[in-house]
């Protein structure tokens, strides 16, 4: 692909028309009097334009934050560049609904802010002209972006649409908390009353669940034990680490996992038909809540909170949420157990990167300007503000220099002050910021080691990346995907209570090659290789 150049105005006299045509025949060419010199316009320093300039910010904002314009940070902003926001964002739900009509319409704000849009609708905007192509200007105009895109081409790839241009701009969260979301915890008073130990292999769990199922250990004389409970395609409750340990292939909520470069699509393996069977033969023996099927997280959450315990296992992102406080102390995290093909920690595909944080519309006469503004926020300090809300107000630097959070008043949680203060929006904290500019909050940092100690070290495949899917991908997976997931979902459950795998394995592995699973596995394979080979 021949590489654009962005003709920047700053270096003409004259009316400063920058050239945005596009690198390839199908794009429109198509010209953008940036205008941000009648402002005074400044390529380096604050304030980014010596007369004020007043640009409109739309898109979407918490139901529990002011007008944007009353925040603090904003103000701040507003001070400090002299580009005055007239923000005409609006709450997710009301943006949701009428995106697509203000997209196509000619009262397109100047910038898209927590843009909302999918992937396709980013695609689709862009190839049609709505979104500017951003790579020229940042290249431009933002040297703490492009820094960090140089860095890490695997942010610049995941930003990167099949076209070449980039869309929008990213919002990055290097916690290190996303790929295990499913802990495994089991009740270790039961165990403790019971005489077991901990369980370190599949086999010794097997025979903890049995124990509980059988054995009374809450010592009410009932048979009122659940031994194991979790849920399918949820975010937390999925029981992906066992089908792994008991049939030796990672699986996750995609059933699509990456090994060695190789995309492969899980739900049609023998090994998982060794693990769903595996697990049918537990439920047989009762060791499975029947409503591990069914229920949704507000009937699973309160299955652990009941006066006399009755849960002995469970999948969730944490146990105070499933449990109580009064019960938390009964719990310990299992973490992966050893199975018939050692331990293998299945890794999700949830992202923390994320596109669409910010978008330039084709009404913005000031994109040099603009990109200049957006850039500040990539500074790491001031992404931390972005994400967790001003210094003084969320967080203070502590002995160390390090940015650490101001304890909430009473009355108050830390989820709800950060939605009041902190605008989202783009932002970059990585993984090295996180020790070196701002710390993770408590319950963050909390979880990290939890990951580091009782999962990382076992990972048995490799996330899907962030890839930006093209048109054309989307158009051939889009509608086989969700009928192959509920597919499998179904028969997942259906199996297991009804242990009858083996009467319907064929057909239903036809029927998936009649949904189009290899070719859905190729398009994914597709996008997978242009995203590691750089967009
Ligand atoms: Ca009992």
């Amino acid at each position: 692909m021949k590489h654009r150049r962005f003709v920047s105005s700053i270096g003409l006299l004259s009316a400063g028309v920058v050239a945005l045509a596009g690198c390839s025949g199908s794009d429109t060419a198509a010209s953008i009097a940036d205008k941000s010199a009648d402002f005074g316009f400044q390529e380096e320093g604050l304030p980014i334009v010596d007369e004020t300039l007043t640009l409109s910010f739309g898109g979407s904002k918490s139901a529990l934050a002011p007008d944007y314009a009353d925040m603090e940070l904003v103000k701040q902003w507003e001070a400090d560049t002299n580009i005055k926001i007239d923000w005409v964002n609006q709450v997710d739900q009301v943006y949701a609904e009428k995106k697509n009509l203000m997209l196509a319409s000619d009262e397109l704000p100047d910038v898209l802010y927590n843009t909302g849009l999918s992937d396709a609708e980013i695609v689709q905007n862009g190839a049609n002209g709505t979104l500017v192509p951003l790579e020229d200007l940042i290249e431009e105009h933002a040297p703490n972006l492009s820094a960090i895109l140089d860095e890490r081409p695997d942010i610049r790839a995941a930003l990167t649409a099949s076209d070449g241009h980039i869309y929008t701009l990213p919002s990055v969260e290097e916690l290190g908390i996303l790929a295990y979301p499913n802990f495994l915890f089991i009740n270790k008073t039961w165990l403790d009353e019971l005489g077991l130990d901990m369980p370190t292999t599949i086999g010794e769990y097997h025979d903890a669940l049995v124990a509980f199922a059988t054995e009374d250990p809450n010592g009410n004389g009932k048979k009122d034990e659940i031994p194991l409970s979790f849920r399918t395609d949820s975010f937390a409750a999925n029981p992906h680490d066992l089908i792994a340990a008991l049939g030796g292939q990672p699986e996750n909520n995609d059933h699509r996992i990456v090994r060695e470069g190789k995309v492969e699509f899980t739900a049609n393996t023998d090994e998982y038909r060794a693990g769903v069977e595996a697990l049918a033969a537990w439920y047989a023996e009762g060791l499975i809540d029947p409503e591990s099927f069914s229920q949704d997280d507000v009937a699973y959450l309160a299955k652990g909170k009941s006066d006399t315990p009755i849960l002995g296992s469970f999948f969730w992102w944490e146990a105070p949420e499933m449990v109580g406080q009064e019960h938390v102390d009964d719990y310990a995290l299992v973490g992966i157990l050893d199975g018939v093909n050692g331990k293998l920690a299945s890794h999700s595909n949830n992202q923390e990167i994320s596109r669409g944080a910010m978008a330039i519309t084709r009404s913005n006469e000031y994109p040099a300007a603009t990109m200049r503004w957006a850039d500040r926020l990539f500074d790491p300090v001031m992404s931390a503000q972005v994400a967790w809300g001003p210094i003084g107000v969320t967080l203070e630097e502590n002995a160390d220099g390090l940015l650490v959070q101001i304890p909430v008043a009473d009355g108050e949680s830390e989820g709800e002050r950060r939605q009041r203060v902190a605008p989202q929006g783009p932002r970059i904290t990585t993984r090295d910021d996180f020790e070196n500019v701002v710390a993770p909050e408590p319950r963050a940092e909390e979880r990290q080691k939890l990951v580091d100690e009782y999962y990382a070290p076992y990972k048995a495949n490799d996330g899907y990346p962030p890839v930006m899917l093209s048109n054309e991908e989307l158009d051939r997976i889009s509608l086989a995907v969700p009928d192959i997931n509920s597919l499998v979902l179904e028969k997942f459950a259906s199996w297991i209570v009804n242990d009858n795998v083996a009467d319907e394995w064929d057909a239903y592995v036809a029927q998936l090659d009649q949904l189009g699973v290899s070719d859905v596995t190729a398009v994914y394979q597709q996008a997978y290789d242009r995203f590691t080979s750089g967009g």
